[in-house]
């Protein structure tokens, strides 16, 4: 008898259990947590079409008008502000945003906060919806996510959004199927144009600093540029600091420069928008290399930076307002390399075999010599 009692007992206690966790269950795969934690508003945020095959990425749709950043109508107060193009007019209005509604996140690309120390160099580059071709060819080379001589290298592109209406509806999903096969797009919902480009590098040091802050180093870049990933790694396991946890800021380093003051030139930039004639060091944005440690340095110090539209202009910016500074990188070349004359192969890939990054190449050409690059006979005895 008191054995039948015990087993019932037990059985109660098992069927209880077993109820909790369905229970548990139930609320954690039926109503996704962000969701759970304010279904108050559970119509705020609509998940459309969540991966639960990979569930380090998400994909949101839906934002109210609450969840952007609005205009600011009194930048229209400016002197002069009528006679300005309408993209510099555009950036006055929205300079002071620095949140927009993330589309598509990775935020396991790094393997969560502590474990990012593993990652020895993120590639972060700037790619528009538009650039597919350029994203397919730079996974295929140089930004192929891999171990490379014993450390970690892994990948994320950054982009907004283009268009509107349909065309946008299309590119949004365009990068979502990219993002399912491939784990690495960092999206969010504001117009990517060039005067967005500072916007874009803060939001990316926003989620840097959210999921992968001890990162070692970091390539910057654009996604028009030849990167010779293998160098870069021995670059920087060369460095007497190869730890990335103290200052390392390198590129194509631009000293004495300052606003273009013509309107015809892209880089213009009115005194409406900097009245200052200078512009502090700053290293070209084609690509540069920073340590984590300066990374999360510029984040701090951008806080308190008012935004200004040249992205590369503003990394100075940051760091002159931390007291430090960039330096030149010999193998960095993001004003183009001089091939000696027209009739030698400017795709010859023992021309990049000693550099670091070059601007700016064309998708098949990128192809072209990173395989010629990794020939197991190359030979540059003719050079
Ligand atoms: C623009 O400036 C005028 C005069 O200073 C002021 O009356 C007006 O409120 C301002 N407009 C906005 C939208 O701030
Ligand atoms: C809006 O623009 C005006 C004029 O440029 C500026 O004084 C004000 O600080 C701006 N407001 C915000 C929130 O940035
Ligand atoms: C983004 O740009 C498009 C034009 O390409 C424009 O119609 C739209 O209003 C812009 N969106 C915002 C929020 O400014
Ligand atoms: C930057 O993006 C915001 C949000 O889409 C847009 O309203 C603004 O016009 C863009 N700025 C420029 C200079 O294109
Ligand atoms: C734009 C801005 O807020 N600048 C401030 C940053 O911090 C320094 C020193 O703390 C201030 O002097 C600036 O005005």
């Amino acid at each position: 008898m008191r054995r039948s009692s015990c087993l019932c007992a037990l059985t109660a206690v098992l069927m209880i259990y077993t109820v909790c966790l369905v229970i548990r269950f139930f609320i954690k795969e039926v109503i996704p947590p962000d969701e759970f934690s304010d279904n108050v508003q559970k119509n705020k945020r609509e998940s459309t079409n969540r991966n639960r095959d990979q569930e380090p990425t998400t994909e949101r749709a839906v934002f109210l008008t609450a969840d952007y950043c609005q205009r600011n109508e009194s930048a229209a107060n400016v002197s002069g502000f009528s006679s300005l193009p309408g993209h510099i007019q555009d950036f006055l209005f929205y300079r002071h945003c620095r949140h927009f509604p993330m589309l598509l996140d990775v935020p396991n690309k790094c393997g969560g906060l502590h474990k990012s120390a593993e990652v020895f160099l993120l590639l972060v580059i700037k790619s528009s919806p538009l650039n597919y071709d350029r994203r397919e060819i730079l996974r295929k080379t140089w930004a192929k996510e891999r171990l490379q001589n014993g450390v970690w290298i892994r990948r994320v592109f950054l982009s907004g959004t283009t268009g509107t209406g349909f065309e946008k509806e299309n590119l949004n999903k365009l990068l979502r199927l990219e993002n399912r096969e491939h784990n690495d797009i960092l999206h969010w919902d504001f117009n990517d144009t060039f005067f967005n480009l500072t916007l874009k590098q803060i939001l990316f040091l926003q989620w840097m600093d959210k999921n992968c802050r001890q990162a070692r180093f970091l390539l910057n870049g654009d996604d028009d540029v030849f990167a010779n990933t293998d160098n870069m790694v021995h670059f920087l396991q060369s460095l007497k600091n190869n730890n990335g946890d103290q200052h390392h800021f390198s590129g194509y380093l631009i000293n004495n420069l300052g606003p273009v003051r013509d309107p015809k030139i892209k880089y213009y930039v009115p005194v409406q928008v900097q009245e200052s004639d200078t512009f502090p060091p700053y290293c070209g944005g084609g690509g540069f290399l920073l340590s984590g440690y300066t990374a999360m340095v510029i984040y701090q110090m951008s806080h308190n930076i008012t935004i200004s539209p040249i992205d590369d202009v503003y990394m100075g910016m940051c760091l002159k307002q931390a007291g430090l500074v960039p330096e030149s990188h010999f193998g960095i070349r993001t004003w183009g390399l001089e091939v000696p004359s027209k009739k030698v192969n400017a795709y010859d890939p023992c021309y990049y075999r000693e550099l670091v990054l070059v601007h700016k190449f064309l998708p098949h050409q990128i192809y072209i010599i990173w395989h010629g690059l990794h020939e197991p006979d190359l030979n540059c005895d003719h050079i």
